[in-house]
């Protein structure tokens, strides 16, 4: 016996779906230029893409967009959840139900999250039945100098041995920079402002 259901009828339509994810890239010159990612059914792709922290990117929406090839058969729901979305701190990325365009909403800060993972679904929109396993977009927050460098404590404390040779190690003083690790923004140089009592330095 076999009985083709409206359910495996369904089924067997979406087994030709192939998804459709854009990701909007900005050149240095500042034009914008959509690059394609394509899935066949059931198989995951990750797909990237960056903005600015303390900038406004609003001007640059949309960021990304999702499309299912179901469109052609079905009414299709799009939708996205995660941290930014649905999760603290909400609603930082929208996207638009019919047509898959998602949008950035406020701005960023790179030391609170420095990646987003968005997870994007395509629902029927009638049964609410998912038409293609969820999908991950990531996006990436690009890092800007906004930490300067802290040091651990406001006073650290050496000492030396008198008659002590050149170049003896008196103390080590530790700093840290809040921006991107192994990145410029964070890297930290030392410099010894003043000596008490003054005259000929006596450190380096
Ligand atoms: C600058 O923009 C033009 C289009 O106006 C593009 O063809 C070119 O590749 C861009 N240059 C860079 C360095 O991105
Ligand atoms: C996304 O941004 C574009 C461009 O500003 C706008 O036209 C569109 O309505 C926005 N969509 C949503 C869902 O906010
Ligand atoms: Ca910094
Ligand atoms: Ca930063």
């Amino acid at each position: 016996h076999y009985t083709l259901t409206s359910r495996n009828f369904f089924l067997l339509l979406l087994k030709l779906c192939i998804e459709v994810f854009q990701v909007k890239e900005w050149n240095g010159n500042g034009t914008a230029r959509w690059k394609t990612f394509r899935r066949q059914k059931r198989e995951w792709i990750k797909f990237a893409a960056a903005c600015r922290e303390g900038e406004d990117n609003s001007k640059r929406n949309p960021i990304a967009r999702i499309r299912s090839d179901c469109e052609e058969n079905n009414p299709v729901t799009y939708s996205i959840s995660g941290v930014g979305i649905d999760r603290a701190p909400y609603g930082i990325f929208v996207v638009n139900p019919r047509t898959g365009e998602i949008n950035i909403t406020s701005i960023v800060d790179r030391e609170v999250t420095p990646v987003f993972v968005i997870r994007c679904f395509a629902k029927h929109s009638v049964t609410g039945m998912d038409l293609e396993p969820p999908l991950e977009l990531r996006v990436r927050v690009l890092d800007i100098n906004d930490n300067p460098p802290i040091f651990a404590q406001s006073v650290f404390t050496g000492s030396v041995e008198e008659c002590s040779m050149d170049n003896t190690l008196v103390m080590k003083i530790i700093a840290s920079d809040a921006d991107e690790p192994n990145h410029l923004n964070s890297k930290i140089a030392f410099k010894i402002e003043s000596q008490e009592p003054s005259g000929q330095p006596m450190f380096i």
